[in-house]
């Protein structure tokens, strides 16, 4: 659905899901005039108290507990959260009677005015707004940082100041009902399998992320990782805009690095980066930060400026964050590692000796890629959450496994089996849901248990 309307005072709209997304919707559909409803698989009790109130104060027309065609039939448009599967039955049928089914960046493009800069990947997309953010920042510019992270793009709309630079974390969620929506700068950093229970394979997940360049015009901007197998399938398949590749091996890329350092070649002119000093010295972060100064640099920022913004950076928790090291053991939190190629990079960042806390709410994903990395790396699994019997036998014995049920227990157990120089890992290779409110809750538990584990050294020592 190729939407491109601003919103008429008196439409109608219906709004699927009342979560962060869907909230912001209602206020930003209310804020122009539009008569707003809203369905929700969940009760009217079981939403937040300040979202009661909220429907009760503006007296929106509220559905709960399932979606039905004839309350969502009542709008002139549907607008659906990231979290609702674009192909349900329910929105065919509705489709079929010319209803326009949007997500949030449909919504938004017609009143985008700043130069968009947005990110989508499996891995590393937060990592890398952050970065533009920053290195924006650095150069001086008025910027807004979010979508997938965040503030939502609507709030953003509907509450502030107006930036120069929108730089907009994509979900492939986001970007399947994404409209008419192109970016000045489109970044595909990595496609490597993911959501599989929603885009059911790869073709259908690298297709809702393609939906970031459908829309791009001949002055707009493709960078695209050129070490992805997957990203290297789609580069033919884009035309029209101009297109630039960051990598580690070929030579005709215009960000190209090796080791720590990369170079960033544009129209002849050649800038060198070194990442020493930097938290982004790392094998992910050389690609990451290739990616981030390649599109500063075709925005027109100044090397200085860039420099200066990657000393400055601070990566976000939850990303192979150091907790802590306890009897000569590094304890790791990648909570954010949800899917299989995150772990393959976190694996990749160690020379081995690791123990690695896996489990959680599959998500569809072959365990039998991390096999190989498993046998070389991993001393030792523990394992926990829905997913770990099926993890365990993904695995094949290529290394001992431990099955635990919490995340105390986890945690108590890889201090038990570690010795003086491991590394202890907590690369889930799945959702948290199962046991946790979201990734953030689950790395937060798994540092409260790292934090409370005793020295054992210094037990000893006070005996
Ligand atoms: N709901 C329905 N019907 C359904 C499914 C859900 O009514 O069929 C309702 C739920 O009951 C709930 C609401 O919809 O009330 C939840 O909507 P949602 O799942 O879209 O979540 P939001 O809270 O709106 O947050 C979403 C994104 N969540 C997902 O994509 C799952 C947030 O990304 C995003 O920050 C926010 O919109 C603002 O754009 C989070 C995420 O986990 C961080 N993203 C995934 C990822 O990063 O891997 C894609």
């Amino acid at each position: 659905m190729n939407w491109n309307h601003k919103i008429e005072a008196g439409q109608r709209a219906v709004v699927m899901g009342m979560g962060v997304s869907g909230r912001a919707a209602v206020a930003f559909l209310i804020s122009k005039g539009a008569e707003v409803f809203v369905t929700d698989s969940r009760e009217f009790t079981d939403l937040s108290e300040k979202d009661q109130l909220y429907l009760r104060e503006n007296k929106i027309s509220f559905e709960g507990g399932a979606h039905t065609k004839k309350f969502m039939s009542q709008g002139d448009f549907i607008v659906i959260s990231p979290g609702v599967p674009t192909d349900l039955p329910l929105l065919d049928e509705l489709r079929e009677e010319g209803i326009p089914i949007l997500g949030e960046l449909a919504l938004a493009a017609p009143y985008f005015t700043e130069c968009v800069v947005a990110i989508t990947g499996t891995n590393g997309k937060t990592t890398v707004t952050s970065l533009v953010g920053e290195l924006l920042q650095a150069a001086e510019k008025k910027v807004f940082v979010g979508g997938n992270i965040g503030t939502p793009v609507l709030d953003y709309l509907r509450l502030g100041e107006r930036a120069e630079f929108l730089v907009l974390e994509l979900s492939s969620f986001q970007l399947e009902s994404a409209g008419s929506f192109c970016p000045h700068i489109g970044i595909l950093l990595n496609i490597t399998p993911d959501h599989l229970d929603r885009h059911k394979n790869m073709i259908q997940y690298a297709a809702a992320k393609m939906k970031m360049f459908v829309h791009q015009k001949a002055s707009d901007k493709a960078v695209i990782c050129n070490d992805d197998p997957m990203c290297q399938q789609i580069k033919p398949l884009l035309n029209g805009q101009e297109k630039y590749c960051f990598g580690n091996f070929e030579s005709g890329c215009a960000a190209k690095g090796s080791g720590r350092e990369f170079t960033i070649t544009i129209d002849g002119q050649i800038d060198n980066y070194s990442l020493k000093g930097t938290s982004l010295d790392s094998h992910t972060g050389l690609l990451n930060s290739q990616a981030a100064v390649l599109a500063v640099s075709l925005l027109g920022c100044e090397q200085t400026d860039i420099k200066k913004g990657l000393l400055s950076f601070a990566p976000a928790q939850h990303r192979l964050q150091h907790v802590r090291t306890v009897d000569g053991v590094d304890y790791y939190n990648d909570s954010k590692a949800t899917n299989t190629g995150a772990v393959l990079s976190a694996l990749a960042s160690f020379p081995g000796n690791i123990i690695l806390l896996a489990g959680g709410r599959d998500k569809g994903e072959e365990y039998t890629v991390l096999r190989e990395l498993v046998s070389e790396k991993v001393k030792a699994l523990v394992l926990f959450g829905e997913a770990a019997e099926t993890i365990d036998l993904s695995m094949g014995n290529v290394s001992v496994s431990h099955h635990v049920s919490s995340m105390e227990d986890a945690v108590n157990k890889a201090a038990d089996i570690a010795n003086p120089g491991d590394i202890v890992l907590l690369a889930p290779a799945c959702s948290s849901f199962d046991m946790f409110d979201n990734y953030c809750h689950r790395g937060d538990v798994f540092m409260e248990n790292v934090q409370s584990l005793p020295q054992k050294s210094k037990e000893k020592a006070a005996r």
